[in-house]
């Protein structure tokens, strides 16, 4: 094994945004992860307009979603996302699935599962999500969720019909 590797891990970050210029926010976001050197992004997916999940009288959503390499273990990387969210103007508190200028969550970490009270790993929706699965599924059809032993692939086949409208920016301009 590669001895560089041996701390490195691998998360998978969702992006989201509903509020002012969405794929400015998204992009900006995940510039300034880059920028920051805690993590070293490896794939990301294409930006999907999708409709809102959870609390419906808001703003359709731009999501996307990351896959990085890091050496912050998961609390450290929930503290530094948040850093980075309130960077951006999110103030914390607010409506329970409600609007937001930048959203970083973590989806995957290794094939870690974390239950603590301030941080659930897999996240605990994912798997109902198609605005997490559809671009997850454009880049790691493969990855494995450690509680359910189904393929990311098999999780959106899973909930078919009962998805929320995600459409791929690209074929909005096409
Ligand atoms: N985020 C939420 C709640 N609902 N819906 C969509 N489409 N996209 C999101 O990112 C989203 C949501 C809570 O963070
Ligand atoms: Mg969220
Ligand atoms: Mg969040």
């Amino acid at each position: 094994m590669d001895p560089a590797s041996e701390d490195k891990n691998t998360a998978v970050i969702a992006v989201g945004s509903n509020i002012g210029e969405k794929v400015e926010n998204c992009r900006k976001g995940i510039a300034a992860l880059k920028a920051s050197g805690m993590l070293e992004l490896v794939r990301q997916s294409g930006f999907y307009l999708t409709e809102p999940v959870g609390y419906a009288d808001q703003a359709w959503f731009v999501n996307s979603v990351l896959i990085a390499h890091t050496r912050l273990a998961p609390f450290e990387m929930l503290q530094f996302l948040k850093k980075m969210e309130r960077q951006f103007g999110r103030i914390d508190g607010g409506i329970r699935n409600g609007p937001r200028v930048l959203d970083f969550d973590i989806i995957f970490y290794n094939d870690w599962v974390i239950e603590a009270r301030e941080l659930i790993v897999p996240h605990p929706r994912m798997q109902e999500r198609g605005f997490v699965l559809r671009p997850l599924c454009d880049i790691a059809p493969d990855w494995v969720h450690p509680i359910f032993q189904k393929s990311v692939r098999r999780l959106l086949e899973d909930i078919g019909e009962h998805c929320e409208e995600c459409i791929p920016m690209e074929a909005l301009y096409n």
